[in-house]
């Protein structure tokens, strides 16, 4: 190849320079990018990459289908309750079991919960090193830093010059012993770093006050779930009893003294996210507002399933809080409904995946799916099998299969919902829209872009913590009139099971839109197939050469300094990447993985 058009509208060129980085950092997973610039450091080819391979689909093979929940929230360490949540949902689906009001409260509480958690831990500590310079912190004046902090957030409590001036003397200590811990191997020097000393210092600071906070915020799941971060779900309902005149001891987590806590933290959550997370986005924002890149697919194809059900038991765009449809071809006016059991709708390809169908000229839909590994390297890659040099985009090259939503590869995740959200007219979400781009100078199309993803995902935290209110609220009335239910197990026992039933079930998980497929025969998986939301974004081409929302961003922007590839950093950090989730479907990944190689 040299130049090629793909059919879903871009030029890609594989002739300049390739640089490769293996592994992306401060995602989730292993992922290996390989880029091609020009003689300008333009970007003008993308290959991603997940570079491990896991067999969750496999594994689940003759299991109990009440199960599955456990195993595939062992998919991932950050995203795991919405795994848990979408398998109990696809069982319950297969098998037409109804939940209580109770346990679709409790479940929400725990999704919000995630969705505040994740969408926190992902800007602190995944991507806001791609904006902020902890090194640059230590020229900052304390006192202007306070004022600052006071300007862009006046009610965080947080703000004197001597709290300030005490993280900066901890973060001198920290690089005056050459240990940067988890500030090492950043692009320091790098021009493209645009913060003053000050916005550089308050990040930081965020940074740590975030880091302290998910102790916190986790306990809201250790509460209903029994422990976090894997904590206990159940077909049918949620397996924690209420007694609200109970304590824990007594084996009823949820009485009021738990419930009250949950409702600290959940106002906590409510005013860190307002308080300091959506004003950092902004405020940071403001230093990057000319930074536009990253934009790839997310002004074309953009795609949610919704969640959040207000009433339990009824998955009907009409009754999720958060949004549901498609849009394809940038005709952003037009929504349409996507059907998870429509064999036409949702397809797995697999040419450029490292796994086998019998005709790999048609996808697959997922109650179909088919998991057979197949690792080989094309005629035109460099290096061996076990240490790969350069990647051959034109055969097999990824453990990601390719999902299509008829054909179209689509961008998921918060950009996707909020997008979606705004052009359906929901006021929450147009207003938070809004708020932000007014607030940054900026018209709408500066949504389609890196900084726009990231600012999707501060609103919906926002968001989210709201409405985990609001289903709190909603629990403590529906168990004060009488109702302590939260679970039905009338068809937990498998004798009353048909021989051979299948079910779909989804969540929006912090990344996207999720959901699993499941047949079940004779009482065990017969098949089992999940399409997470970095399938979709971190997809490798399907069938038609079509590339997908992480190799799409990447095009067009220039790199600064090729050796230190800060920008695509900061476009892939973008979608929030998590390749443990995507590839669940081992890699011989070995000592290759721990470097960045520049040709
Ligand atoms: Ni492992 Fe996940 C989320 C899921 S991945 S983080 O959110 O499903 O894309
Ligand atoms: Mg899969």
């Amino acid at each position: 190849m040299a130049t090629l058009a793909t059919p879903n509208g871009y030029t890609l060129d594989n002739t300049g320079k390739r640089v490769v980085v293996d592994p992306v950092t401060r995602i989730e997973g292993h992922m290996r990018c390989e880029v091609n610039l020009d003689s300008n450091n333009v970007i003008r080819n993308a290959v991603s990459t997940g570079t491990m391979w896991r067999g969750l689909e496999v594994i689940l093979k003759g299991r109990d289908p009440r199960d599955a929940w456990a195993f595939t929230q062992r998919i991932c360490g950050v995203c795991t309750g919405t795994h848990a949540l979408t398998s109990v949902r696809a069982v319950e689906n297969a098998l037409g079991i109804e939940i209580p009001e109770n346990a679709n409260s409790i479940r929400n509480i725990m999704q919000l919960s995630l969705q505040v958690h994740d969408h926190l831990v992902h800007f602190y500590h995944l991507h806001a090193l791609d904006w902020v310079n902890p090194v640059n912190a230590l020229k900052a004046d304390p006192k202007a830093t306070s004022e600052l902090q006071q300007m862009v957030s006046p009610a965080h409590p947080n703000s004197s010059p001597g709290y300030f001036r005490d993280i900066q003397t901890r973060l001198k200590k920290f690089v005056e012993s050459g240990q940067l811990g988890p500030f090492k191997n950043g692009y320091w020097t790098n021009p493209a770093y645009l913060l003053p000393p000050e916005a550089d210092l308050m990040a930081v600071t965020h940074y740590l006050e975030a880091l302290d906070f998910q102790k916190e915020i986790m306990t809201v799941r250790t509460i209903f779930g029994g422990k976090d971060i894997h904590p206990n779900w159940l077909v049918g309902g949620v397996p924690c009893a209420i007694n609200i005149d109970g304590d824990m001891a007594a084996g009823a987590p949820v009485n009021m003294t738990s419930l009250n806590y949950v409702r600290k933290i959940t106002d906590k959550c409510i005013n860190f996210v307002k308080n300091v997370y959506v004003p950092d986005v902004i405020a940071i924002g403001k230093f990057y507002k000319t930074w536009l890149y990253g934009g790839g697919i997310a002004n074309k194809s953009l795609m949610a399933y919704g969640d959040i059900p207000d009433r339990a038991n009824d998955y009907s765009p009409e009754n999720l809080m958060m949004p549901h449809g498609a849009i394809v071809d940038g005709k952003l006016t037009d929504i349409h409904p996507v059907d998870l059991t429509d064999p036409e709708q949702i397809q797995e390809f697999v040419p450029h995946s490292w796994y086998k169908y019998p005709d790999e000229s048609k996808g697959l839909h997922p109650w179909d799916g088919i998991t057979e590994p197949h690792y080989e390297l094309g005629p035109k890659a460099k290096g061996t099998s076990t240490r790969i040099e350069e990647l051959d985009e034109g055969a097999k090259y990824s453990w990601i299969k390719a999902p299509r939503w008829r054909g179209h590869a689509m961008e998921v995740g918060p950009l996707a919902r909020y997008i979606i959200g705004y052009q359906q007219g929901r006021k929450d979400i147009q207003e938070q829209v809004d708020g932000c781009l007014s607030a940054l100078g900026l018209p709408m199309e500066a949504m389609f872009s890196t900084l726009g993803r990231t600012a999707a995902r501060a609103l919906e935290a926002q968001w989210a913590a709201e409405k985990q209110a609001y289903f709190l609220d909603k629990l403590i009335t529906n168990v004060k009139n009488g109702d302590t239910a939260t679970a039905n197990t009338a068809k937990f026992d498998p004798k009353t099971w048909p021989d051979e039933v299948k079910g779909v079930g989804f969540t929006e998980a912090p990344r996207g839109a999720l959901a699993h497929w499941i047949r079940i025969k004779g009482g065990k998986i017969e098949n089992y197939q999940c399409v997470v939301p970095t399938t979709w974004n971190g997809t490798p081409r399907d069938n038609e050469g079509n590339i997908g929302a992480f190799e799409a961003s990447l095009l067009d922007t220039k790199v600064e300094r090729a050796e230190e590839p800060v920008e695509i950093l900061r476009t892939l950090h973008s979608f929030d990447p998590c390749l443990a989730c995507s590839t669940h479907v081992m890699g011989p990944d070995g000592q290759e993985l721990a470097e960045v190689k520049v040709r």
